[in-house]
């Protein structure tokens, strides 16, 4: 029998998911102006503010699973927190897990009929969400928010119906009071 070396690693506390079958992609605040209530002149066009690492055989068999890593960094823009796109999963059939790795957080859920909620994200804690619900990840906190997520294959992300049905609430910090916005 050969004992071949893991495909990725994943130091899940204090580091990242790595290796040759790891995909990395760094969102900017360029092309994420949109998710926020206001757009900061001052906050470059090239920062980041997250970094998605993702563990895929990628062959959409069903069946198939998605591991991967969010490392949302602690930016605000004009005192709202940052956070993901958000979607809704294209098959609401599948479902996923988030799990907090570090920093502090709030996953933003939002059900068919606009109903908006949320559970606290911190290191050890687990998130199941239902194929027909909406999530976001927003930071709250001052240092990298890094949440694990495990999802089938063909869940596609439906950005677009997201866009056209936003989460009807918006978390804000002022010092260390967090703010719900809700509409
Ligand atoms: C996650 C998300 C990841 C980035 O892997 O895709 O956190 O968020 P956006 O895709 O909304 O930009 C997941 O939920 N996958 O299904
Ligand atoms: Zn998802």
């Amino acid at each position: 029998m050969k004992i071949f070396e893991p495909k990725a690693k994943h130091d899940f506390m204090n580091g990242i998911l790595q290796g040759d079958a790891v995909e990395k992609s760094v969102k900017l605040y360029k092309d994420a102006k949109h998710f926020y209530k206001n757009v900061d002149a001052d906050l470059r066009d090239d920062t980041v503010m997250y970094e998605v690492y993702l563990y895929s055989k990628g062959d959409d068999k069903v069946g198939n699973l998605n591991w991967g890593l969010t490392v949302l960094k602690p930016v605000s823009v004009l005192g709202e927190c940052n956070m993901t796109r958000g979607h809704f999963h294209k098959d609401l059939n599948c479902a996923e897990f988030y799990f907090g790795f570090a920093g502090k957080g709030l996953l933003l859920l939002m059900d068919e009929d606009g109903t908006c909620y949320s559970e606290k994200v911190f290191p050890g804690s687990v998130h199941h969400i239902d194929g027909r619900v909406a999530h976001r990840l927003i930071n709250i906190g001052d240092e990298d928010m890094k949440v694990g997520a495990c999802w089938p294959v063909q869940s596609g992300h439906d950005y677009e119906r997201i866009e056209k049905f936003p989460f009807k609430a918006r978390i804000y910090k002022d010092a260390n009071d967090i703010k719900v916005e809700e509409e």
